[in-house]
This record gives structure tokens, C-alpha cells and sequence, in this order.
């Protein structure tokens, strides 16, 4: 199939899919990719990841390490926005993980979208990626024209703001790409000022040791800082506040699928939670993606928010 047609075809799949956004970009993209590629090497060196050893790995600044070849990136978003609101409880959760574990959901899509890839094109060979790989995932979304990375360092769109996932098909094909976003946040530094841990140390970059996603997410110690604790206003897996504040996220469309609809016991939880054992903890965990958080952490976080 002519690369023209194939390109138009791939991306009314993704939506078809039910993905929100679809983009292609070239590799190995514009000179863009190349400044977000050294700005993740001074985040390194500023030791900003952390405990996060793994996001050293070099690969992570050479997308074509991840398939021979590589020549096109086809890059999508899940709106995990539901339309059935968290009702208000003491502990709170990421939205991006209150449905279905994203990974699952995204992978299941674009291996279906590539099986579908091969009808079209015999020659064509894909790998998906979605989050655990060692891809600048934000730089290539921006890159493929989803979106642009806001202050708070999340890939925002015009129409479905920052509630995204993201997932990536790499491809050995040439593909038409599309514009880059431009950045468009302007002045505006309500991301920056509203978060309590002042975790974006200046637009677009992060201190994980400051983030509170990344304590109640990341964080194997057996306690939270105290500064990190006293600020955790309730959240403990993961943090929305600075997307919250986003006036990009004001009047978005929401996910109506079970895909991302929160899960019963989310909505409800309590300091019971206190005393499931590890196999109850198992069980509400399974399917989503918090099942990063070992139990043990789990009581730790809600430790932490009821004893500020
Ligand atoms: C490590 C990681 C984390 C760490 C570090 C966060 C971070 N910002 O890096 C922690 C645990 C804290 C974290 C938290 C969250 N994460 Co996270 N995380 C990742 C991961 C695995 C790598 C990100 C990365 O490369 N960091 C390295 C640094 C260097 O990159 P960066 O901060 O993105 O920096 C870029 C920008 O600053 C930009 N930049 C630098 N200078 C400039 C200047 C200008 C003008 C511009 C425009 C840009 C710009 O270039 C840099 C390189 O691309 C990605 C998945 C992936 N494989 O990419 C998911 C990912 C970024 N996370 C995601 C999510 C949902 C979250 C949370 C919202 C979850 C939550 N609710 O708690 C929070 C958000 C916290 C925040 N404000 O960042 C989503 C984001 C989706 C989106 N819409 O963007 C991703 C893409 C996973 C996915 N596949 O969906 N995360």
C-alpha cells in the first residue's frame, strides 16, 4: 500500500481503537528531539530521577536501539478521563490509574493495530511501547503532533488537556509525519506555583526527591520525608495536583468505556484499608496498574497522610 494511504488509514485505526489522539513523526525527527535529549542528560546529572536507576540506561536517547530500522513512530493517547467522578474520600489516586491498568489497555490496541498493519503491508515490522521501555515518550508525542510538554513536564493537547496515556508503535516503514505541537502555556505558571513540594524546580523540569507521585509510587523507603509528608493532602498513589490547577484540563471531554472507570474500592476506601493483609491487597490491586505499590507501601502512604 501506497505510504500515503497507509498513513491516513494507520491513524483513523488508532481512533477506531478508541484511542483520543494519533500521531506519526520521522525518525530521527527534527532538532527538537535532540534538545529534549540533552535536557534528559542534565536531569541525570542533577540526579533528579532519584532511585530510578533504570531511567540511566542510554538506549533511552536512541530510539532506533528499539527496533533495525526504525524509520516511522506512530504515537497515541488514551483519554483516561472518566465520566464517573472519584467521589470525595480521604485518600486519593492518580486518574491515570483508576480504571484498568493503561499498559494492558494500550498494548492490547496497537498489537491489534499492528496485526492489521501486516495485512497492509507483509514487509512491515512494529514494536509497541507504553511506558516501561526506554523511549523520551513526551518528546516523541510532541514530536508527532498530539501535543506539546506543559510547565508541569505532561503532554498537554488543545481539546483533551493532559489526561493521557501514552503508547508508541515504532516501525521499520516510511510513514507521512506530522507538524510538531508548539508549546502553549505562555505565561501561565499555575503548575509551578500551586505544587506544595515545589517539585518543578523551573518549567518543565521535575525533582522526583520532591514529587510526590514519585514517593507514593517510587519511593522503596520504609518512611516519606517529613516535607513530603506533611504536604501530601490526602494523595497516596501518585498526584494530580499540578495538572489540576491546568487551566488546559477546565472543560475536557471525559472517557465514557470501562476502560477507565474507577475501581469500586477506590471510591470507597477507608483506614480499614489499614488492616487487609497482602492477599486482599492482591486482589483490589489486580488489573490496575498500582499494583507497583507493594501492600507494605500502601500502609506506609496511608500511614503518612493520617499522621501528617
Ligand atoms: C520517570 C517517570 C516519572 C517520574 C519522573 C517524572 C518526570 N517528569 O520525568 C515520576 C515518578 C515522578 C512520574 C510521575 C508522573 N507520571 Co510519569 N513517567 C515517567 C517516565 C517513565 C519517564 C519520563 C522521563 O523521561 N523523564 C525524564 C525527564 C528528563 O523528562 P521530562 O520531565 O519528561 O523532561 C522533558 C521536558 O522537561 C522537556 N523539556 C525540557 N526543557 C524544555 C523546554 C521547553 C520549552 C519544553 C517545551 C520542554 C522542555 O524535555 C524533557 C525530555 O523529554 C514516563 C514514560 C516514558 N517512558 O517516557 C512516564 C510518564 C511521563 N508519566 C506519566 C504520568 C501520567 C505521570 C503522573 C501524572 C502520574 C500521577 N498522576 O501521579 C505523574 C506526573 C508528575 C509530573 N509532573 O511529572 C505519563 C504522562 C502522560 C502525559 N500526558 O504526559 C507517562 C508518559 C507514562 C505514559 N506512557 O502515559 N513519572
Amino acid at each position: 500500500m501506497e505510504n500515503k494511504t497507509l498513513t491516513i488509514e494507520l491513524k483513523e485505526k488508532a481512533k477506531s481503537e478508541g484511542f483520543a489522539l494519533a500521531g506519526i513523526a520521522s525518525i530521527p525527527g527534527s532538532s527538537r528531539i535532540n534538545l529534549r535529549t540533552k535536557a534528559l542528560e542534565r536531569w541525570l546529572e542533577k540526579d533528579y530521577h532519584g532511585e530510578m536507576k533504570w531511567m540511566e540506561a542510554d538506549r533511552r536517547k536512541n530510539i532506533e536501539s528499539l527496533l533495525i530500522g526504525a524509520k516511522s513512530v506512530l504515537a497515541v493517547g488514551l483519554n483516561y478521563l472518566s465520566n464517573e467522578n472519584q467521589r470525595k474520600t480521604n485518600f486519593k489516586f492518580g486518574k491515570f490509574s483508576q480504571g484498568e491498568d493503561y499498559h494492558h489497555v494500550i498494548t492490547k490496541k496497537l498489537k491489534k493495530i499492528g496485526k492489521w498493519i501486516e495485512t497492509k503491508s507483509p514487509d512491515c515490522k512494529w514494536k509497541v511501547c507504553v511506558d516501561s521501555s526506554p523511549l523520551l515518550e513526551k518528546a516523541w508525542a510532541e514530536e508527532s503532533g498530539i501535543g506539546w510538554i506543559g510547565k508541569h513536564s505532561n503532554l498537554i493537547n488543545k481539546k483533551y488537556g493532559s489526561w493521557l496515556s501514552l503508547g508508541f508503535m515504532i516501525l521499520n516503514k516510511e510513514l507521512i509525519p506530522d507538524i510538531p505541537s508548539k508549546p502553549l502555556c505562555g505565561q501561565c505558571d499555575k503548575c509551578i506555583d500551586h505544587c506544595p513540594t515545589n517539585a518543578i524546580t523551573e518549567p518543565f523540569v521535575i525533582n522526583s526527591e520532591l514529587c510526590i507521585a514519585y514517593h507514593t509510587i517510587e519511593n522503596r523507603e520504609e518512611k516519606i520525608p517529613n516535607k513530603i509528608k506533611s504536604n501530601l493532602n490526602g494523595w497516596i498513589a501518585g498526584c494530580d495536583m499540578c495538572q489540576d490547577v491546568c487551566p488546559w484540563n477546565k472543560s475536557v471531554p471525559t472517557n465514557q468505556s470501562y476502560e477507565v472507570k474507577p475501581k469500586e474500592w477506590m471510591t470507597n476506601l477507608d483506614q480499614e484499608a489499614l488492616q487487609w493483609n497482602d492477599e486482599e491487597w492482591a486482589d483490589k490491586l489486580k488489573g490496575t496498574t498500582l499494583k507497583r505499590i507493594k501492600p507494605w507501601m500502601w500502609r506506609r502512604n496511608i500511614q503518612a497522610v493520617i499522621h501528617k
